[in-house]
Parts: C-alpha cells; structure tokens; sequence
C-alpha cells in the first residue's frame, strides 16, 4: 500500500494546528502507520531537502525547520500520495486553493504547515528516512470496508 510522509511543520506545533492537520487526513479514510515528535538537525533537513539546498530560499527553510520541533507522521493508504497532495494544497499558501491546509491557514511564503511526499517513491524514501520499521505499525483498519471497494483495499 502506498505511503506519504507529513510533517507538521514548526508553524503548525507553534499556532495549534497539528490537530486540525491529523482530523484531516483521518477524515479522508487514510491510515496513521507512524506518528512521534522529533527536532530535526541540519544533517536530516539537507538529505530530506536536497533538490532545494542550491536555492536562494533554503537557508530560510532550514533554519525555520529547526526553530521548534515537528510532528512526523506516516499515512497509508491507495494511491494517497496524490490525494494528499491536494488536501495540503499548493506551496505558496496565499495560491492554495481554499479549503485545503495550506489555504485555508497559512499565509507566509515558506510557512506553509505541512510537508507532504510528492510521488510513491519519495513517500517510501522518506517514511523510512524518518521512521524505523520497528516504529511503523500495521494493522487492519475496520473502515476500510467502507472507504474502498474490495481491489483497493490491499
Ligand atoms: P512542497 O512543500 O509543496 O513540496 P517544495 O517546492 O518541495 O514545496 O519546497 C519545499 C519547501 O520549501 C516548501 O514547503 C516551503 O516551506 C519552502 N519553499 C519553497 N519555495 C519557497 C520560496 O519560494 N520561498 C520560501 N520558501 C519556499
Ligand atoms: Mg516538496
């Protein structure tokens, strides 16, 4: 089953929204499969970031990422990456469509709440980058006879 890595950034931890963020994508039907608190290193966010450490941005970002702890979570479920995608909504926030995350919270450039994996490679690489298999759970979600039709639910 397909995997999706959220952070809930600082900005979240700091304005209280971490909650609104997980009641989200539980009431989407997804799976939480891993969940904890962690401060995130520079070494961490430059493997985690590495397609943007050449950007004008990325100094911001790291630093930003630093200046509280995150909340990491897995998510699974089918072809989730794309749907969670859209629930978190597009990176500048003041462009996200409303009633996504991003626009419905956010505002600054760069304090956008939430990582969310763009494609199922990057959310496998990434659930394993920040989670051990021993913190990862699995287990049948009773739900799932009612989110998914039969083929979709393995
Ligand atoms: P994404 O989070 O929607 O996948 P990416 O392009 O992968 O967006 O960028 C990663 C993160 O870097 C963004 O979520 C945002 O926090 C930050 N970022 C991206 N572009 C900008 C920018 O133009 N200015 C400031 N921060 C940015
Ligand atoms: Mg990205």
């Amino acid at each position: 089953m397909e995997q999706t890595l959220i952070i809930a950034k600082p900005d979240a931890l700091q304005r209280g929204l971490v909650g609104e963020i997980i009641s989200r994508l539980e009431r989407k039907g997804l799976k939480l499969i891993g969940l904890k608190m962690a401060t995130l290193d520079s070494m961490l966010l430059q493997a985690h970031y590495s397609e943007h450490i050449e950007k004008p941005f990325y100094a911001d970002l790291e630093d930003f990422m630093k200046s509280s702890p995150v909340v990491l979570m897995a998510w699974e479920g089918y072809e989730c990456v794309s749907s969670v995608r859209l629930i978190v909504g597009a990176t500048n926030p003041r462009s996200a469509d409303a009633g996504t995350i991003r626009g419905d919270f956010a505002m600054g450039n760069g304090r956008n709440l939430v990582h969310a994996s763009d494609s199922k490679q990057s959310g496998k690489e990434e659930v394993s980058r920040f989670f051990k298999a021993s913190e990862l759970f699995q287990y049948d979600k009773s739900e799932y006879d009612h989110v998914y039709p039969p083929h979709e639910r393995s």
